[in-house]
């Protein structure tokens, strides 16, 4: 585990820096990257700092990304990723230095330095923090994305938020005043198509006994409202306040790589342990996971019902 002076003292040495994070680009992994390599290139003009990964026509809201540079080599920093199979990166050995900024639960070591905040809201809090504290330049551009990082991650103040998540953001918003219902629009604006496939997903998810709730979004249904095979996972979130519902699933069949995608989500029980064996995993009451049949499907969603009646079981006896 290394500290901020140590992040800094490796930014300073390299003149070429690379920053990624991971596949499946979400607003807060952009956010990190893209405010980071802003503030560093503020502060040193003359450094070369690409953002790189494969990024999304739906975050077109946030500065573009770089190409990757032809000749790979200097410092690596990954944002927002604990585990090495999911850096969005061809080849990470090229570099002479690599750095992780994380505020997942830690997965592995797989850079030379790491710095893991599992507390901290977002990668986008964490970059803020860095930033702050370290004395790199900040203007009202990278103030607005890294606001949009941390609302996002924490779905507007709602998960993993803190005191120092608020006394930050807080801090942000004095320092440089935004339109954040503009900021919040880029964020959470839908088209009519998500709104019906979320109506669809309501009305026909299975509730057992125990709180376990399950859709499967099948490759027919997601032709027929016109969405893509990622649109259900990005809907996960929406079913957090139901009483009957303790943890809920959504599948999503993902036809063109052969998989069955799932997206979990838990009020009490912890999911990720059971997700890590079935190729995901994530935080304690977030979690992924991707199985190739239908007989892993059942066997993933009989452990997760298993969790739900022992978590029951200990809830009542106590
Ligand atoms: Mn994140």
């Amino acid at each position: 585990m290394c500290n901020y002076s140590d992040i800094l003292q490796e930014i300073k040495k390299y003149d070429k820096i690379v920053i990624a994070r991971h596949i499946g680009v979400d607003p807060d992994a952009y956010a990190s990257q893209i405010a980071l390599r802003e503030a560093i290139k503020l502060t040193f003009p003359n450094k070369r700092v690409y953002a790189v990964g494969n990024s999304s026509s739906k975050f077109n809201y946030f500065p573009k990304l770089d190409k990757m540079p032809e000749e790979l080599g200097g410092l690596l920093v990954v944002v927002d990723t604990p585990d090495k199979k999911r850096v969005d990166l061809p080849d990470m050995s090229k570099f002479t230095k690599t750095i992780k900024i994380d505020h997942h639960p830690w997965i592995e070591k797989f850079c030379d330095m790491e710095y893991i905040d599992d507390k901290a809201s977002s990668a986008s809090e964490i970059i803020l923090d860095f930033i702050n504290n370290v004395g790199l330049s900040m203007n009202g551009e990278i103030a607005e994305i890294l606001f949009m990082g941390i609302v996002s991650d924490t779905n507007r103040f709602l998960f993993s938020t803190t005191s120092r998540t608020f006394l930050l953001v807080s801090r942000l918003l004095k320092n440089y005043p935004m339109d954040i219902s503009k900021l919040y629009e880029n964020i959470f604006l839908r088209p009519l198509r998500e709104i019906r496939l979320q109506g669809y997903i309501e009305q026909n998810m299975v509730v057992s006994q125990n709180g376990l709730a399950h859709i499967m979004i099948t490759n027919d249904i997601i032709n027929e409202l016109g969405v893509d095979s990622g649109s259900a996972g990005n809907l996960v979130n929406n079913l957090n306040s139901i009483s009957e519902v303790l943890v809920w699933v959504m599948i999503s069949e993902d036809v063109k790589n052969g998989l069955y995608k799932f997206n979990i989500r838990s009020r009490g029980p912890i999911i990720n342990t059971i997700a890590e064996k079935y190729n995901g995993g994530g935080h304690k009451y977030a979690a992924g996971a991707r199985v190739a049949n239908m007989e892993d499907v059942e066997k993933l969603l009989g452990e997760l019902e298993n969790v739900c009646l022992e978590y029951n079981k200990m809830n009542i006896e106590v």
